[in-house]
């Protein structure tokens, strides 16, 4: 059996790459989409819930899809430093592949707002990592500054070719399941996925390899919901530190993809959010972190509100990001583990055995 080559070879006619693109991959893409069926029971209603877990990627984050792109593309055009604002994700696949790509990276992150994991990356993938004291938005705009007037390359999704690599994860969906879903449930932040997704199902459609179009449901953090409130959100607050993103880059392409997918765009609590979290790891034994379980989140919201009533109910959640990322936040939820003496009685007392 031929093995996975990395989205670019998979998907080459559909992404812009000539024979002249240097391809920089470490294989990324082609992850499992796991049919959630203790979650799908616990819901009722037959819903069927698939979760695209993305935290399988190489650098744990669906941001290596755009990332093999952005830099091949960087690469083939002669950049020699790529820079990027982020919240942990982009800057850590930006960092690896940089690194694969022998490059240099400069990576600009909220100070206090990065789970350690993330951080851990581009620093061990050698990246020059500068903590902005202030929030994403600001790093954002910093560097955005930068690359207009220095001869960097920007790898955040204003660069085109990141939303290119990150639609084939929809193309993977359409090929694993054999059609489109009826919905797609998704975490919202700075606005790249959902836009990338909703690119990559139509295309699909276009090309007659899915016969429907989902309805995209993103969902932000309540306490960072600019596109839910209309409005940008100076100062954002929200335990998924991945989405706490106040003035989305791809808000208008975000939008589109809601209302010609005849979709929504929602908020979902904190608590909502660690509470989809746990119950992925404990009824799935899938581990994410917690902006990911934003779309199961959302997607438990809705269907309390009976939103899900088309015919056959096929959903997938987008797991965007691996749990390990962010283990501080695993172990604050769970409590402490038993501590006893090395004595089979002290063990048989904690095991009520
Ligand atoms: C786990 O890494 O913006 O709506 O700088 O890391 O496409 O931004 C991360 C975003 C969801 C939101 N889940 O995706 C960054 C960054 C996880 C993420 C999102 C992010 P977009």
């Amino acid at each position: 059996m031929a093995y996975w080559k990395g989205v670019i070879e998979e998907y080459r006619p559909y992404l812009p790459v000539t024979e002249k693109t240097p391809v920089i991959t470490l294989k990324e893409g082609d992850t499992p989409l796991i049919h959630a069926r203790n979650i799908s029971r616990k819901l009722g209603n037959g819903l069927e819930v698939h979760l695209k877990f993305e935290g399988l990627n190489p650098t744990g984050s669906f941001k290596d899809r755009g990332m093999t792109m952005a830099m091949s593309k960087a690469v083939e055009d002669g950049a020699k430093v790529v820079v990027c604002a982020s919240t942990g994700n982009t800057s850590a696949a930006a960092a690896a592949y940089a690194a694969h790509a022998g490059i240099s990276c400069a990576v600009f992150l909220p100070h206090g707002s990065i789970a350690l994991g993330k951080l851990a990356q581009s620093l061990i993938y050698g990246a020059k990592v500068i903590a902005i004291e202030g929030s994403f938005d600001k790093a954002l705009k910093l560097t955005r500054e930068l690359a207009d007037k220095h001869p960097v390359t920007m790898v955040n999704s204003n660069n085109p070719y990141r939303i290119e690599g990150q639609k084939t994860a929809a193309f993977e969906i359409v090929d694993t399941i054999g059609d489109a879903p009826e919905y797609h449930a998704i975490p919202v932040g700075n606005a790249g996925n959902i836009t990338a997704y909703w690119k990559g199902y139509k295309e699909y459609h276009q090309k007659g390899k899915a016969r429907q179009l989902p309805r995209m449901c993103g969902f932000q953090a309540a306490g960072s919901a600019p596109i839910v409130e209309g409005r940008v959100v100076e100062d954002p607050h929200t335990l998924a530190t991945a989405i706490k993103i106040g003035n989305p880059f791809s808000w208008k392409s975000a939008e589109a993809a809601r209302d010609e997918s005849k979709g929504v765009i929602e908020a979902v609590t904190d608590d909502q959010i660690l509470e989809a979290y746990q119950m992925l790891a404990a009824l799935e034994g899938i581990f994410c972190e917690p902006a990911s379980a934003a779309s199961l989140a959302g997607v438990i919201k809705k269907n309390k509100e009976k939103y899900f009533t088309e015919g056959k109910r096929r959903i997938v959640c987008t797991l965007t990001g691996h749990g390990l990322k962010d283990p501080d936040r695993a172990v604050a939820v769970s409590g402490k583990p038993a501590v006893v003496k090395p004595e089979m009685d002290e063990i048989l007392k904690v095991l009520k055995l």
